[in-house]
């Protein structure tokens, strides 16, 4: 066999085949040549995929010097990158390696064999008997949302699970820090760099956040990591220090006192966890993810939480109502005013991105198959548990108890008018209250300008006004689970 490779590979390789052939009581010299064709044919794959994967390395020249320098943004977004040398790239692109490969002897991991048992298993679902929960592979979550969603909420349903390592909106750092200014980043630039922290923050360095601290944590230590309470593993023993004294800590924990984050603490307890995962409203373009979801070490899986944009820009108009001035003017003036180009603009260029990103998802091309799923924030108001455990089936993770307790607690009984923490008989009232609030007027602006997205997620138009307050017209049509036309 290929001598070339790694011996632990190889061993780990034939005795899952051995395990494959007992199972099918099938010992004829047949098998034997099956597996060798197997095997060859999973290692020229692997051959193939590192070679394309360092070839894309080398095409993506930001994206190499911001893994290389712990994604320094001045560096990747002020420079153009056809000024670089090609000697700064090379030494990039050596430090780019050694990083990475340091890293995965710290997860513990052979990023190949990890990738050569992925394939094995995926080629031979059906006969291999269900892994025991400790040697499941690791998995990374990626919650990508937009906000106003009810991402927070679905958020609880991962950070609650006491062996996944969970992060709320680490992103918020980088897009504080990162200048949006004319001439600066565009989109495609802050989208590499949210990229790129968001691959170092799934392989737990999260010292990649510390340059987007304000002000820098010193030792490694800071007060102000954005909503650390919403964080259990950021709460909890040992990342939880003593508190000593009282210092200004813009986000603490919410049960306990704990003394500064120690960032060293955090990824060890990152490392330590069975899984990763960390919802982000600031990514916006799945296919930016191809790298992170063709990299073996993170076994990614994406959900993408989509809303009626209707009641998304309801809900927005009153969370930052700042923002939306121009929108309110327009609204009170009776229609005397025309609304402003340029927010009808952005209101389409936001549903467009996220349709897109749904489009290019549910096409399940090769690097994201069995990697996207998509989850409409009215399904999981209405039937949070069975939701939960789709996602959870989806990311292959096993639902715990301690969950399943949260979900019932958390959505039964609060007739607070706190939305989607209502229950399930109310949480139709709940969630579809916007309509009776909304003027008709602003929901054509919003079925004009998002049609062909709420078209393909099922949000019906309401024709007239009388048809947005009717009870019994349901503006929801029922897809399944995973989408896949
Ligand atoms: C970046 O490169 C492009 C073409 O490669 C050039 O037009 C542009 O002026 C450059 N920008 C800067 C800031 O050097
Ligand atoms: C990787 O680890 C080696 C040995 O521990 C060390 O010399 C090297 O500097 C590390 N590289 C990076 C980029 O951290
Ligand atoms: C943070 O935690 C690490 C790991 O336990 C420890 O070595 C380090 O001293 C801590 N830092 C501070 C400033 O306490
Ligand atoms: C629904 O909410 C109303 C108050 O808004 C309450 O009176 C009613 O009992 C609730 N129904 C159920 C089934 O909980
Ligand atoms: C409300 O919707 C139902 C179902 O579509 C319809 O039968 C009914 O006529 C509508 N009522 C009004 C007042 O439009
Ligand atoms: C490894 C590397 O290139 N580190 C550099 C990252 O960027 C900072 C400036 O922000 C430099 O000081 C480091 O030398």
């Amino acid at each position: 066999m290929a001598p070339s490779f790694p011996m632990e590979k190889g061993l780990t390789l034939s005795q899952d085949c051995w395990d494959f052939v007992h199972s099918l009581k099938m010992r004829s010299k047949y098998a034997l040549f099956l597996i060798f064709v197997v095997i060859v044919f999973v290692f020229i794959e692997k051959e193939n995929k590192i070679i394309s994967r360092v070839s894309d390395r080398l095409k993506q020249i930001p994206q190499a010097l911001a893994d290389a320098n712990g994604t320094d943004p001045a560096l990747v977004l002020a420079e153009n990158a056809s000024l670089l040398s090609l000697s700064e790239l090379d030494s990039a692109f050596s430090q780019l390696k050694s990083r990475l490969h340091n890293l995965s002897l710290q997860l513990g991991v052979e990023p190949a064999v990890e990738a050569a048992l992925e394939e094995e298993e995926e080629g031979e679902e059906e006969e291999e008997p269900p892994r025991p929960a400790a040697a499941r592979p690791r998995r990374h979550v990626l919650l990508m949302a937009t906000t106003r969603t009810g991402s927070s909420f679905v958020g609880e349903f991962f950070n609650q699970q006491g062996n996944i390592f969970y992060l709320f909106e680490p992103l918020w750092h980088i897009e504080r820090t990162v200048s949006f200014e004319p001439g600066g980043a565009n989109a495609a630039g802050s989208a590499l760099v949210y990229r790129d922290v968001l691959k170092q923050l799934f392989l737990c360095d999260l010292y990649v956040l510390e340059p987007f601290i304000t002000p820098l944590p010193e030792d490694h230590l800071t007060q102000f990591m954005f909503r650390r309470g919403s964080s259990r593993s950021l709460c909890e023993d040992p990342v939880c220090t003593p508190f000593v004294k009282k210092v200004f800590e813009k986000y603490h924990c919410k049960n306990r006192r704990c003394g500064p984050l120690n960032v060293t603490l955090a990824a060890e307890a990152c490392r330590r966890k069975d899984h990763m995962a960390l919802k982000a409203v600031r990514m916006r373009q799945l296919e930016f993810l191809q790298p992170l979801a063709e990299d073996p070490r993170l076994d990614l899986r994406v959900i993408q939480l989509v809303r009626d944009p209707r009641a998304v820009l309801a809900s927005r108009m009153v969370a930052f109502a700042g923002k939306y001035k121009t929108w309110k003017k327009w609204l009170d003036d009776e229609g005397q005013d025309q609304l402003r180009e340029e927010e009808v603009q952005r209101l389409r260029g936001n549903c467009e991105s996220i349709r897109l990103s749904a489009e290019l998802g549910l096409r399940q091309p090769a690097w994201l198959r069995g990697r996207y799923m998509l989850v409409r924030y009215e399904d999981v108001a209405r039937r949070p548990l069975q939701k939960a455990r789709e996602m959870y089936r989806f990311a292959g993770i096993p639902l715990t108890p301690q969950v399943e307790d949260w979900i019932q607690k958390n959505t039964q009984a609060a007739h607070d008018g706190s939305g989607i923490y209502s229950t399930q008989k109310n949480s139709s009232e709940q969630f579809e209250k916007w309509r009776f609030s909304m003027p008709f007027k602003l929901a054509q602006v919003v079925q004009a300008a998002c049609g062909t997205a709420m078209r393909l997620f099922g949000y019906k138009l309401a024709e007239d006004a009388a048809a947005l307050t009717n009870r019994s017209f349901s503006l929801l049509e029922e897809r399944g689970t995973f989408w896949v036309t």
